[in-house]
C-alpha cells in the first residue's frame, strides 16, 4: 500500500494556467501567421491535457485501501471530490476538443482569419476553465495533501505508536528507528503520520509515529487526531499505547485509561508502555499500574528520553513480530 498518490502529477491551478498562457501568447511565433496561431492553441492544448491526465491518473476512490480512503475523507468530503473529479475531466475534455476543432478551422480558413479564430478559441477555453476553476483547484489541493503522506509498505511488519499528546511517542520512535520526528514539550507537535524503519536480525520493521489523541468521541476529534485514529484502525500491525506517568501529563490518568480502553476495543495486539518513568508521579503511576494489573495486561516501563527500558521493550516487540504470521514478517 505504498501511497497511491505518490506518483500523481499535479498540474498548476486553473487561473495560473490561464494567466501563464496569456503571458506566453506574444512570445510564441511561427513561420506564418497561420502557423503561429496553431502553435499558440497547441500549447494551450498541452497545458489543458495535464488536467485530463491528472484526473485519469487520480486513484479510483472505490479501490483505495481503507487507510488512504479515510485519509482522503479527513481532507475532503468524498462526494464533493467525486463531483469535482468529474467536472475537471469534462472541462478538460471539452476544452481539448474545442482546441482541436479550432486548429482545424485555422488550417482550412484564409490566413487573415487565423488570429481571430485563435482568439475566439482562447476565449472559449479560458471561460470553461475559469468556470470550473473552483472544482479543479479543489482536486489539486486534495491531491497535494494526500501526496504528503509517507508510503507505508503492506508487507513489512508494522508497529503503530499511539497515545495522548505529549506522552513521548516521537521521542520513542526517534530512539528506536531511523525516523527523526520533531519532538517538543507541547501537545500536537506531530501533525502527520511518520514512518521510520528498524532493521534487526535481517528483519525490516516499520514504526509509525502518530499524532496525539484526546479522550473524546471520534466525531469531536480534529483532523490531526483523526490521522492518528486512522493509522490505529486501518493499518495492520502491533499497537504501542503510551501512558504518561509524569505530573506534566496533558491527560489525566482517568482519561488516558479511557483512551486505552477505546483502542483496546479494536481487538489488535496492543502493548501498554508507561513512559517518563524518570519523572513519574507516584500517585499517577500507581493508578496506571493498578489498572493494567487488574485487567491482566503485561506492560513496559520506559523513559524514552533517558533510554531506560528500551532494550527490553525492543526485545518484546521483535519476538512478537518474529512469532507472528508470515504475512506480518518479511526478510530484509
Ligand atoms: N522526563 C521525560 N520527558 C520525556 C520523555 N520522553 C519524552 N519526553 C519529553 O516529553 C515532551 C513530548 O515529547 P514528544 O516525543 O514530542 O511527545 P509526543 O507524544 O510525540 O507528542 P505529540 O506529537 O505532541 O503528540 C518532550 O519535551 C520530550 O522531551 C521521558 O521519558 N521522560
Ligand atoms: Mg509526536
Amino acid at each position: 500500500m505504498l501511497n497511491p498518490f505518490e506518483k500523481l502529477q499535479i498540474p498548476p491551478k486553473a487561473n495560473y494556467t490561464i494567466d501563464t498562457m496569456l503571458k506566453r501568447l506574444p512570445k510564441i511565433g511561427g513561420t506564418t501567421v497561420r502557423d503561429r496561431e496553431i502553435r499558440r492553441l497547441k500549447e494551450y492544448y498541452e497545458r489543458i491535457k495535464k488536467y485530463h491526465d491528472f484526473v485519469v491518473q487520480f486513484p479510483r476512490i472505490d479501490e483505495l485501501h481503507p487507510f488512504y480512503l479515510e485519509a482522503t475523507r479527513i481532507v475532503t468530503d468524498i462526494d464533493k471530490l467525486r463531483i469535482c473529479l468529474s467536472v475537471t475531466k469534462k472541462a478538460s475534455a471539452i476544452s481539448m476538443k474545442i482546441l482541436k476543432e479550432y486548429i482545424n478551422q485555422i488550417r482550412k480558413s484564409p490566413e487573415n482569419e487565423a488570429n481571430r479564430i485563435m482568439r475566439q478559441a482562447f476565449g472559449r477555453v479560458s471561460s470553461i476553465l475559469r468556470k470550473s476553476s473552483e472544482c479543479i483547484d479543489k482536486v489539486i489541493d486534495v491531491a497535494k495533501e494526500l501526496k504528503k503522506i509517507q508510503g507505508i509498505d503492506p508487507i513489512l511488519p508494522t508497529i503503530v505508536v499511539a497515545g495522548p499528546p505529549n506522552v513521548g511517542k516521537s521521542t520513542l520512535v526517534s530512539k528506536i528507528s531511523t525516523a527523526k520526528p520533531e519532538i517538543a514539550s507541547y501537545p500536537f507537535t506531530t501533525k502527520e503520520v511518520h514512518v521510520g524503519h528498524v532493521i534487526l536480525d535481517d528483519f525490516r520493521i516499520q514504526i509509525i509515529d502518530t499524532p496525539g489523541i484526546l479522550d473524546r468521541p471520534e466525531i469531536e476529534r480534529n483532523n490531526i487526531e483523526r490521522k492518528a485514529t486512522n493509522a490505529i484502525r486501518n493499518l495492520n500491525g502491533i499497537i504501542i499505547f503510551m501512558f504518561d506517568s509524569s505530573i506534566s501529563s496533558v491527560l489525566s490518568v482517568e482519561s488516558q485509561i479511557e483512551l486505552f480502553r477505546e483502542v483496546k476495543l479494536l481487538k489488535k495486539v496492543i502493548i501498554p508502555v508507561i513512559n517518563k518513568i524518570d519523572e513519574k508521579d507516584d500517585e499517577y503511576y500507581k493508578k496506571i499500574v493498578d489498572f493494567l494489573s487488574k485487567e491482566g495486561s503485561k506492560w513496559y516501563e520506559i523513559s524514552a528520553e533517558k533510554g531506560i527500558g528500551l532494550d527490553k521493550l525492543k526485545e518484546e516487540l521483535f519476538s512478537l513480530i518474529k512469532s507472528s504470521g508470515t504475512n506480518e514478517v518479511s526478510r530484509n
